[in-house]
């Protein structure tokens, strides 16, 4: 049983996602982001920036315990294990590690910071309401969903004709297109991709664990722990 520290977000679902496709069984912990339990001393030894996903894999490399935080190497530690999901040839590697790296480096980090200043820094007391960052971080997303859109015609997934950790680690954060206040009607290609991904019974497994926690850091408490406000 492999160990997952989880909360549902677009960061925790990459995780829950790939051990549901890789078919792995796991104990899921609870980190309660807006309690502060990414905090905790010991949660802190296996995932020292005080972020979830974690996952801790008592049968690692030589049979031996490893723990591993950070969404992508998750994925990539995950799909290296079961031998799934990252291609079959070096080339598929390297276009999986392009797609993964891109979403790690842009997408993640830009719809993070479009969800902060579009929905969450209005509710704060007193409200954060500031047109230049959400103009910035909705027209950053707004242009890489243009260049997923442009790779997706060309592609079935994004790293190529074969469905990788690449695009498990992009459909949180598309999921969330609204949130981010994007258009879709010019994206046909993003939009057949969500629906085909979507639709996949390991997305929907993993989206749905422990959906009924999902919140919106509209309480005090979650907006001082995580915005410390
Ligand atoms: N780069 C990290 C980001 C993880 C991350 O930002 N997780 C958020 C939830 S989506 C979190 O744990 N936030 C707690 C906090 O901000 O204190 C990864 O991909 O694993």
């Amino acid at each position: 049983m492999i160990d997952l520290y989880f909360w549902p977000t677009p960061n925790g679902w990459k995780a829950s996602i790939a051990l549901e496709e890789m078919e792995l069984p796991y104990t899921t912990h609870l980190i309660n982001i807006g309690k502060g339990d990414q905090f905790d001393p010991e949660f802190l030894k296996i995932a020292p920036n005080n972020r979830m996903p974690a996952i801790v894999d008592p049968d690692g490399p030589d049979g031996q315990p490893i723990s591993v935080f950070e969404s992508g190497a998750i994925l990539m530690y995950l799909a290296r294990k079961t031998g799934r999901f990252y291609g079959t040839t070096e080339r598929d590697r390297v276009a999986v590690e392009e797609w993964l790296m891109w979403q790690m480096g842009g997408v993640g980090p830009m719809a993070g910071q479009a969800h902060h200043f579009l929905k969450y820094a209005p509710q704060l007391h007193p409200p954060q309401d500031l047109p230049y960052a959400k103009d910035r971080y909705r027209a950053e997303v707004g242009r890489l969903y243009g260049v997923l859109d442009r790779r997706l015609a060309e592609n079935e997934y994004v790293a190529g004709d074969f469905y990788s950790i690449a695009d498990i680690s992009i459909w949180g954060w598309a999921s969330l297109w609204e949130g981010q206040q994007q258009v879709l009607d010019d994206k046909p290609h993003f939009t057949r991709w969500l629906e085909t991904v979507s639709a996949r019974p390991g997305v929907q497994a993993g989206r749905a664990l422990h959906a009924e926690l999902r919140g919106d850091h509209r309480d005090k408490q979650s907006q001082g722990v995580l915005f410390k406000r």
